[in-house]
């Protein structure tokens, strides 16, 4: 398929999304066969009793295998999957980890940001819209042991919506970045308060989404990876009070903990935030 690269298009961040998972070092595959059979054969069963139930036609079936199809074809299987499945299996996940909430990793990460201490300035371009946000906070461990040298990966989208290296014309690293907490797990983040977002709606996600009568949205969000050593690492990500979407993200992925409570100050926002880490 040929992709516009000079357009924000479904199909252009659907391609980076796909070729950047195609090549994560995290994906392993050593699940027994007598495992993999089991959650095949259950997964399968539950589509043909949704077939039975409710008497699919091979009109709808033909359907169903037209939009499969694009969904390869527009590079949106990271999209599809972190929206609608990726939040049970955090919750899942996380059942057994103690300390600060997690939630899904989305489709938007890039490891090996570049590291910008522990009062770091997100890289931003001229001009960047939004209203400037000072994020701080401590990184403990749960026993209350503040963490030196915790590490938070910091990624967002910008006021358009649009995440670096997978929409175009975006600097490399715009909006990320590794940040390294003090020898008192203390951190200070400058950058620009992200806006609602809308996945991509002009893909196969897009038609699902017009096809049910759902909506797009995503209330406005920072992401963000937090670890330190001896300490089991979380993903998580951060909302704004008052988002019309806190209560019906369509990635399922709001959890009321996740909330911040940011205050005004001269020329923008302030928010603080600490994460308390379990132990490996
Ligand atoms: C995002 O920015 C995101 O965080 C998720 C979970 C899905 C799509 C886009
Ligand atoms: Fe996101």
């Amino acid at each position: 398929m040929t992709v516009d690269e000079s357009v924000a298009t479904a199909a252009a961040s659907g391609a980076n999304a796909t070729q950047r998972f195609a090549t994560d070092k995290r994906v392993v595959a050593d699940t027994p066969p007598e495992r993999v059979s089991m959650l095949a054969r259950e997964v399968l069963s539950a589509v043909h009793a949704t077939i039975r139930d409710h008497q699919v036609t091979y009109d709808e079936y033909n359907a169903l295998k037209s939009w499969l199809i694009q969904v390869g074809q527009d590079g949106e299987w990271p999209l599809f999957l972190d929206v609608w499945v990726e939040h049970v299996v955090e919750e899942v996940a996380s059942e057994s980890r103690d300390g600060s909430k997690g939630t899904i990793e989305g489709p938007y990460y890039v490891p090996e940001a570049p590291e910008l201490g522990s009062e770091a300035w997100l890289p931003t371009r001229d001009g960047e819209q939004g209203t400037p946000l000072l994020f701080e906070g401590q990184v403990r461990s749960v026993d209350g042991t503040p963490l030196s040298g915790a590490t938070l990966e910091i990624w967002h989208a910008d006021a358009d919506g649009f995440y670096s290296q997978f929409a175009p014309g975006i600097p490399e690293w715009n909006l990320r970045g590794t940040v390294t907490a003090d020898a008192d797990g203390r951190f200070h983040i400058h950058t620009m308060k992200p806006a609602p977002y809308q996945i991509p709606t002009d893909g196969a996600c897009g038609k699902l989404i017009s096809a049910a009568g759902w909506h797009p949205w995503r209330p406005a969000h920072l992401h963000l990876k937090v670890g330190a050593q001896g300490c089991q690492q979380i993903t998580t990500q951060l909302y704004f009070p008052g988002d019309p979407h806190n209560d019906d993200d369509v990635a399922s992925a709001v959890k009321p903990e996740l909330v911040l409570d940011p205050q005004d100050i001269d020329g923008g926002q302030q928010v603080t935030y600490d994460f308390v880490l379990d132990r490996e």
